[in-house]
Formats: structure tokens, sequence, C-alpha cells
């Protein structure tokens, strides 16, 4: 932090602060991950000085001798973890990836299909406040109300009413396993493109902890930075035959030059999570899902679809008696970082719904297992209990501290003195 620390001594304060939020906090935040140094010193390097519109080979710019090779490493790794033909690794993030895809698939007007926003689905899945519902024609299929799981044969129905030209797998607070089978079988009926947006899932896909969608999916996409543990960012896996529409959709039509520092980074967070021990990292993820599903259930919360068996967990507050906005921000002050959530047919409003979203990537991360699921179970209950009592959430912040410094958080302690 020299050079920073000179120039700019108010951003080095933040940064500090922010440095130690992450690690002084339980981060549950199912989105979230501490990513290695190693990605991170990527992220940072020299690579973000560089212009290279186009695609290896056949760039715009001279002076692409390294980036050339760079982009290539970092496809083939992307292709042989997800076992797809074709990797585009350019995409901004997420949001963007699922355009790209929606462009070179689609013509505007046409229909999607997608999981609506309350009962898990992203914003991009045809949501009706996003691009993806006013440039194109949005269908939006449901969770059963009593189940809250994706209901098959209603999704086959819809299809086949609908004739959707694109069907989208894929979620953010959806705490179950997707059936990429079932939704390759209903795509492949009604004459649509799959496309299974794996985002929060991506990590537990690589690690053999979710079914991998390759042999059922046309298209893939994917942030990088949930349980994959990279930088920012995005990619989209095809089908060869599609790869040229994609990748003319991701340059030159949506986008301009790429990001080569993020793609760098994107390269080792792949090379990181082909090792064994990021197959032990996803599972484990799970394990501690289903801990705390466990502890929370037993200290009578209720819980979206019974549990999970991803790294996920949507709690429904309605029986708590305690707004789940209010009880986002008790729990921030008790150092539990999580987020207030819909829930399928929430009968409030999305800025102050029923729900909190928790995870365990980030703590995973930090080597915590399922004993330690436990503890943070019993903490959270504590502080929704006490979401009045300031000393009481400040004594569970001082108990998540003490937590929190036995299990170093990746990244953060090996490559910054925590200053400030
Ligand atoms: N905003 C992300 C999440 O928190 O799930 C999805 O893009």
């Amino acid at each position: 932090m020299g050079a920073l620390e000179q120039t700019d001594p108010e951003m080095v304060k933040l940064i500090r602060q922010e440095q130690r939020y992450q690690l002084e906090t339980l981060r549950l935040i199912p989105s979230e991950n501490y990513t290695s140094a190693a990605v991170m010193e990527a992220q940072g390097s020299v690579l973000t000085n560089k212009y290279s519109e186009g695609y290896p080979g056949k760039r715009y710019y001279e002076g692409q001798r390294y980036i050339d090779k760079l982009e290539t490493v970092v496809q083939e790794r992307a292709k042989a973890l997800f076992h797809m033909e074709h990797a585009n690794v350019q995409p901004y993030s997420g949001s963007p990836a699922n355009m790209a895809v929606y462009y070179a698939l689609l013509e505007p007007g046409d229909t999607i299909m997608g999981m609506a926003l309350p009962h898990g689905g992203h914003l991009t899945h045809g949501w009706n406040v996003s691009f993806s519902a006013r440039f194109y024609r949005a269908v939006q299929y449901s969770v059963d109300p009593k189940t809250h799981l994706i209901d098959y044969d209603q999704l086959r129905d819809l299809a086949r009413s609908e004739r959707p030209k694109i069907i989208v797998a894929g979620a953010t607070a959806y705490p179950r396993q997707f059936d990429f089978q079932a939704f390759g079988d209903i795509a492949r009926e009604v004459g649509a493109y799959f496309m299974a947006d794996i985002s929060h899932i991506a990590g537990l896909v690589v690690a053999g902890a979710h079914p991998d969608p390759a042999p059922h999916a046309d298209v893939i996409t994917t942030t990088t930075h949930k349980t994959l543990r990279g930088p920012r960012g995005a990619m989209i896996l095809c089908r060869a035959e599609l790869a040229d529409r994609i990748d003319r959709a991701v340059f030159p039509a949506l986008q301009g030059g790429p990001h080569n520092h993020t793609t760098a980074a994107i390269g080792v967070a792949l090379a990181e999570a082909a090792t064994p021990a990021f197959r032990d990292y996803g599972q484990q993820v799970v394990r501690n899902a289903k801990a705390l599903a466990a502890e929370l259930l037993e200290r009578g919360f209720t819980l979206i679809s019974g549990g999970t068996d991803t790294h996920l967990i949507l709690i429904d507050l309605t029986n708590k008696g305690v707004i789940a906005k209010k009880a986002a921000r008790a729990l921030d002050r008790a150092g539990i970082v999580c987020n207030y959530n819909t829930i399928p047919y929430d009968p409030r409003k999305p800025f102050s719904p029923s729900g909190i979203r928790i995870g365990t990537p980030s703590v995973t991360s930090r080597g915590m297992g399922e004993e330690e699921m436990r503890r943070i179970g019993a903490l959270f209950s504590t502080a929704l209990d006490n979401v009045e009592d300031e000393e009481a959430l400040q004594r569970i912040a001082a108990e998540v501290r003490e937590m929190a410094e036995a299990y170093p958080a990746p990244g953060i302690t090996d490559r910054m003195a925590v200053g400030a």
C-alpha cells in the first residue's frame, strides 16, 4: 500500500476500514466470497493498462502478443472446467453476459422464459424492471406455493403454451438443486435454447457438489466472483455452433475492450478451482449450509423449501415477529452480514420483504466447518431475539470478532497488513 498511501490517504483509510470489516465479521451473503491473494495480484497488475478490442488473433490494436496468449489460456481453462466447447471470458459481469446471450440468440420481442425474481430468479431472467422484459417478451415461472420447489410439470405446460425462444435456469435465492436435464428436455421439446445461469452455484458445479448443466445446456453463463471465488467478472460458455454469435454479441455489439486484468484474474481463479482443494471447498460449502439450516430449524426458524442442498438458505421471518429489514440491520450491528430478501408469494414489498438470505461460501473459505455453523446459527438466533437491545448486539459482535480472528480470511491477511 506504499504508493497508494502516499497518493491517496483518504482511499487507503476507506479500504482499510472495509478490510477490517471483512475480517471481523461473519459474511453470510451467499453471492460474496473471499478471493485469493493470487487472484488479487493478477487483478491489480499492469494488464489494466491495455486495450485489446477483439479476440485472440483478431484484434483492432497492435501489441497483443502476450494478451492473445493470456486470453487463450483462460478460454481453455474455462472450457475444460465447465465441459463446454467454447468460452467467452470477456463479459464485464453477469447482467452483461446474460444480455449478450439474448442479443446473440433472440430478436427483439422474442419470448424469454425465466424464474420470477420473487421466487428466486434474477432481474435479467425477464423481471419487469429489467431490460430483459422491455426488449423481449418475458414469461415467468414460479415455485410451488407449498414445497417452494420448481414445479417441472408447470414449467413444461408453460413452455408448451408460450413457446419461448429461450428457457433460463438459474437463481439468486433458490436453495435447492436445479434439474438441468428436465430443463434441457423441455427446451428441446418446444424448440427453445436452454441457458443455465449458474452464477451462484458455479463453484459447486466445478466441485461436483451440484449437477453439471453442460450435457443439457446450449449456453451457460456465470459470474466469476461468487462460489467460484474469482474476481468480479463473468463468462459465457456455449456449444461450438453458437460461438460466433456469442462472440459478436459481446464484442462489438455490447462491449468495447475486454478488462485484461480481470481476464487474467479469472484465469488464476479457474486454475485454483481445478485443484482437489477446491473440490473439498465446494463440498464443504454445502455441508456447512446443511448444518446451519439444521441449527436454524431447531431454533424455530422457517426455511423456504424446508432447508437447502446448495450454499444458500432463505429464511421466512414471519413467525419470528421481526421485520426482515430491521433484522438484517441488527444482524449487521452484531457482526453477521446478510441481506433481506423477498420470499416466494411474499405478502410484503420488495424493499421491506419477509425474508433473510444467507449462505456459506465466505465462512467456508475461512476454513469453518459444521461445528462453527452451529455456533453461527446460535449467534444469529440470539441476535434476532435482541434486535432492539444494542448491548446484546455488541456482545454478539465481540463473540463474532473472536470467532473471525481464529479463521483468517484468504487474500486479506496474506496480502495487506491491517492498519487504520
Ligand atoms: N446480486 C447478486 C446476488 O446477490 O445474488 C445476483 O446478481
